[in-house]
This record gives structure tokens, C-alpha cells and sequence, in this order.
């Protein structure tokens, strides 16, 4: 059927039905909703903005109805293409559908909407004490719905894991309409297969999710945030070992080259305020008992630690302005090297004890392969999560450097394979990770992740053709 046809039935069959605000039908209106961060876009033939759990029913239902496809989305900061709209289809964006309940301050939850920003989820259980740990450079703008759908990580995936542990409650709503509660926020319940954490990192293919009870824990009670120059991966994996064994819990272990610094102090027009710089850096939050025997623990650490030939130079911040400070060195990576040039991302995983020489064997690879690019290192080194980031170097065009990153990434994802890691660690397959799910999925899994997907959307109409084509 015409696409238009679909279109005018469409808005026919949710006449009376919707707000008309929750509808957007012009091209320029629509077409702001047709990408995310990867900057994919797509033309969406139509957009939906509901408000309410039985609005996106109503959407779905007809959308099934006339076998329209549907692509969710909620903050479309996602790194893969999930959210990315590629044959015109509907998008149903639930960022309006932020409310957030009060805690729970006993059973240590927080009710919220699909659409609830994940920085104001943090502010709101701030003011009871509590923390829903899933802290990411994006969560200015990422949503609830998106973090659970996609899986996120971040950066306290150390201390914490990720998304999957921190839910015990989801409202979801399948394609042919129905409203679903899956686990009523119970912390036990042995009744069968675990619906939860198959809709979490099912990047919307299943079902949509429009409100969750998320797990909340007490706030760190007193943070130090450390910042490190280090002449190798070697001597930061030499380091881990030491502050595994330090006197204090580890929030985050993040690294990053040089080559990320230079960008980021480049972008913040600010250097950082270690006086030695080397090849690495590393940005590691720590947690502290409380008294001040911790802190004299921590600073005999601290003093045993610089001494030792693998840390260059070293410092703590002193405020919480400093501790933002150094965060924004990390945090600003992403950001830094997209204004920098043309870039190709690969969120590699290995086993945390591999991480060194998986990365000292990319890098080599790399490095052999003489392509018109340069390799920007950085990422999650205590959860065995490197961001390896490719960047087009001026001299090559941009057709150059796709035939560059392609002959790259048939290189690397073996590598990958041979260490035993992952093709995505935590920014979802989505479109662009799909052609190396194979690389870390048996043919079985696949086989049964196309049963499931069957199961839960037989007419193949939600979010399609993202992590595996049917
Ligand atoms: C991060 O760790 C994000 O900052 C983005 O996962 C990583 O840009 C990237 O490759
Ligand atoms: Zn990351």
C-alpha cells in the first residue's frame, strides 16, 4: 500500500483517540525524530509523543492493525542506531512521558516513566539519600526507557554492573496493544522465565517500555575523585592491581590516551593540573569509610603508590569543583573527538584481566595497517570495556576512510573473537554492530533470539531489522 494511503488511514484509525499535540505529521517537525547520536537520520512518516501507557496501546494497536512499523525512542543518544528511522517508518518517542513518583524510601525504589531523564532521576533520589547507579557522559539527555532498553552501562559498571541488575518492576506495551506489568517491583519472585531482563537490552524489538521501578542504593557517603598520568597500559594495568588491593571501594577505572586529553583540553580550552603528563591517564572515584583513620589509610596508599615507578604523577581533587573538573576531562571525550573529524566508534569488551593485551594487539594492528586514521583509546578499563575510536586523518576523503575503518573492523572483530570478548559492551548492536553480532552470538542463540522476537511481534513490525535481520 502507498505510503500516504498508510499515513491518512493511520491518523483515521487513532481519530478521537489522541490529543492532537501528540501527533507530529509535517516533514520538518518529523524529521528532527529520524536519527540519534550516530547521525543516521531517516525521514519518519509520522511521529507520536503520548502521554499516557494506554495512548502508546492505542498507537500500537493500530499501527498493527495496518502493519505500519514503529521505531521507540525516548533521549536518542544511543551510540549503535537503535533509535534511527530507515524506511520511513512511525516513531514513538515517549520523552513526554516523564514523570517521576516519589521514592520509596523503605522498599528503597523509584517508580518512573519511560521518558524520565536519567540526570533528573538522579537529582530526585539525591534528596532521600539514594542513587540509581547507572551514571553515563549522556545523562543530561538519555532516558529511563532507553538506559533499560539498551542495557547501559557507563562509568560505575565496576562498583554497580549495569542497567539489568538496578530494575525489579516494568510496564510494557507489546505491538498488538496489551499492557503488561511484569514483576510488580517484587525482589523475589520465582515464578518462571524472567520477562524483565529479556525486554532489558532487546533495543525495543520486543516491546515497548513505558514505566519501570527502578532499584535505588544509599549514596556514597564520601567520594574521592583521583586523576593519574601513566607511561603505558601495562603500568595502568600494574595500578589496578595495586588500588584493587587499596584501602577503599572503587566506584570507576577509566582510562584515556593522551590523544583523548589533547582533544578535550582543546575543546575546554583548559589544561589539566597535573604537572607531568605521559602516554595514559586514569580517572578513578573511590569510595571512603568514614573517619579520618580512612583518610590516613588512603593518603599512606596514596604516598606507597606515587613512589612506585609505574605512576608518573598523580593528584586529588580537593572540591567538588575539581572533582567536575577532572570528570569533564573524561566526560568530554565523545564530544572532543567528534569536533576533531569524521569518527568510527568500536565498544569492545574482553574479560577485565585481558583488557592489556587485547588493546596493546589492537593497537598494534592498527598501527600495521597504515590507514589514513587515528586511534583514539579510551573507556572503561576496570570493567574490561574499551572504546577504541577511529578518526579520519585530513588527508583522507571521506570514501578513504570508510575502506580504511571497513578493512580495520574485519580485522579487529576476529581479535575479538579470539580473546574471547564482545562486539558491543554496553552501546547496544542496533544498526550499526549488526554484521559482527555473529562474532560473539552462537548460531543457536541467533536462532533462538528470532523465535523470541517472533513470539513477542510475529508480523516483525517493531523496531525492525535492528540487532539481527529476521
Ligand atoms: C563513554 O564511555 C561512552 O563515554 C561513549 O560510552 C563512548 O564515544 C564513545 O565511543
Ligand atoms: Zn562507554
Amino acid at each position: 500500500m502507498d505510503l500516504n494511503l498508510k499515513k491518512e488511514q493511520l491518523l483515521k484509525s487513532l481519530q478521537g483517540k489522541l490529543p492532537s499535540e501528540t501527533i507530529l505529521s509535517h516533514q520538518e517537525d518529523c524529521s528532527h525524530y529520524g536519527g540519534d547520536w550516530t547521525r543516521m537520520t531517516g525521514d519518519p512518516l509520522l511521529v507520536f509523543l503520548p502521554k499516557t501507557t494506554e495512548q502508546v496501546s492505542e498507537i500500537l494497536k493500530s499501527c498493527q492493525k495496518i502493519k505500519i512499523p514503529v521505531i521507540p525512542s525516548g533521549g536518542r543518544t544511543g551510540l549503535s542506531g537503535g533509535a534511527v528511522v530507515t524506511s520511513n517508518e512511525v516513531v514513538l518517542n515517549l520523552s513526554k512521558m516523564n514523570q517521576i513518583s516519589p521514592v520509596d524510601t523503605l522498599g528503597r525504589t523509584v517508580r518512573v516513566q519511560a521518558g524520565a531523564v536519567n540526570e533528573d532521576v538522579h537529582e530526585h533520589c539525591a534528596k532521600e539519600g539514594l542513587l540509581w547507579p547507572i551514571d553515563l557522559a549522556s545523562k543530561g539527555t538519555c532516558e529511563i526507557g532507553g538506559n533499560l532498553a539498551t542495557n547501559a552501562g557507563g562509568v560505575r559498571v565496576i562498583r554497580y554492573g549495569m542497567a539489568r541488575k538496578w530494575v525489579s518492576g516494568l510496564q510494557i506495551v507489546t505491538m498488538n496493544g496489551d499492557i503488561i506489568e511484569l514483576n510488580r517491583g517484587l525482589e523475589k519472585n520465582n515464578t518462571g522465565y524472567d520477562l524483565i531482563q529479556l525486554m532489558v537490552g532487546s533495543e525495543g524489538t520486543l516491546a515497548v517500555i513505558t514505566e519501570a521501578t527502578l532499584k535505588l542504593v544509599r549514596l556514597p557517603q564520601k567520594e574521592k575523585v583521583l586523576f593519574f598520568s601513566l607511561p603505558s597500559l601495562q603500568a595502568i594495568s600494574s595500578f589496578f592491581e595495586s588500588a584493587r588491593k587499596g584501602p577503599f571501594e572503587i566506584l570507576a577505572f577509566e582510562f584515556f590516551s593522551q590523544k583523548c586529553l589533547s582533544a578535550v583540553e582543546n575543546k575546554l580550552k583548559r589544561k589539566s593540573k597535573l604537572q607531568k603528563g605521559a602516554q595514559f591517564y586514569v580517572l578513578m572515584e573511590i569510595e571512603l569509610g568514614i573517619g579520618v583513620e580512612a583518610e590516613q589509610k588512603l593518603d599512606d596508599w596514596l604516598n606507597s603508590i606515587l613512589e612506585k615507578e609505574f605512576v608518573q604523577d598523580g593528584l586529588m581533587a580537593q572540591s567538588s569543583e575539581e572533582k567536575k573538573e577532572v570528570w569533564s576531562l573524561r566526560e568530554g571525550i565523545t564530544e572532543s573527538i567528534a569536533l576533531t573529524n569524521e569518527v568510527r566508534k568500536y565498544d569492545t569488551s574482553v574479560a577485565v584481566n585481558k583488557t592489556v593485551e587485547f588493546v596493546t594487539e589492537a593497537e598494534k594492528l592498527f598501527q600495521s595497517m597504515n590507514l589514513l586514521a587515528e586511534l583514539y583509546l579510551f573507556g572503561h578499563f576496570g570493567d574490561g570495556s574499551p572504546h577504541l575510536n577511529v578518526v579520519r586523518k585530513d588527508s583522507a576523503d571521506h570514501k578513504t576512510f570508510v575502506q580504511d575503518c571497513e578493512r580495520f573492523e574485519a580485522e579487529l572483530y576476529p581479535l575479538i573473537k579470539k580473546w574471547g570478548g564482545s562486539a558491543s559492551s554496553e552501546h547496544g548492536v542496533g544498526l550499526l554492530k549488526k554484521s559482527w553480532v555473529e562474532f560473539s552470538r552462537t548460531p543457536q542463540e541467533l536462532s533462538l533470539f528470532k523465535a523470541i522476537k517472533s513470539a513477542f511481534d510475529p508480523q516483525g513490525l517493531l523496531n525492525p531489522g535492528k540487532i539481527f535481520s529476521m
